[in-house]
């Protein structure tokens, strides 16, 4: 019997507590409201643009065309006249509200052929999305070979980026 009350004197500070937690909760609920409610639409932008990036690799495209080596250009993802398709702009980086461009989840920061895969999402993304983003190789009427790291590919477009291939596309008539 002494053992149940002491349980019992034991259990009544504990549900003060609960409910002194309960009001901390309810009182830190509506002021979090309060916040998200008075956000302009900087910030919001801003909240958004902060997703962070959990995927990031950089497959490498070199570029033959008729017969001869041609640059992938950098800041392709970047800069706009670089950036033509959008349609996959949700998931990279969004643009600032301070001026700072964004950037699309398939880009480049050099000539070298390095494509940078930044996605705030896990998702596949193929070199089609990556040429479409750049909207500046015309492979109309030509004749695509591709190779990834050294084997044959039929549909090079819909092949799957992955870190470290090296594609290889060879435009030709
Ligand atoms: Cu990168």
């Amino acid at each position: 019997m002494k053992e149940n009350n002491y349980c019992n004197d034991a259990n009544r500070p504990a549900n003060k507590n609960t409910k002194i937690i309960s009001v901390i909760v309810v009182v830190a609920i509506t002021i979090t409201l309060g916040i998200g409610l008075s956000l302009t639409p900087t910030a919001m932008i801003r909240a958004q643009m902060d997703k962070a990036i959990i995927m990031h690799f950089h497959p490498h495209l070199n570029l033959m065309i008729d017969g001869k080596p041609v640059t992938v250009p950098s800041q392709i993802g970047i800069d706009p006249s670089l950036w033509k398709d959008h349609s996959l702009d949700q998931y990279g980086m969004q643009a600032m509200a301070n001026g700072m461009s964004g950037m699309a989840q398939l880009h480049t920061h050099d000539a070298t052929g390095t494509i940078h895969v930044e996605s705030s999402i896990i998702r596949n993304y193929t070199l089609g999305e990556f040429l479409h983003i750049w909207g500046g190789l015309d492979t109309s009427g030509k004749t695509v070979k591709a190779t990834i790291d050294g084997k044959p590919v039929s549909d090079y477009r819909a092949t799957i980026l992955r870190d470290g291939e090296h594609i290889n596309l060879q435009v030709g008539k």
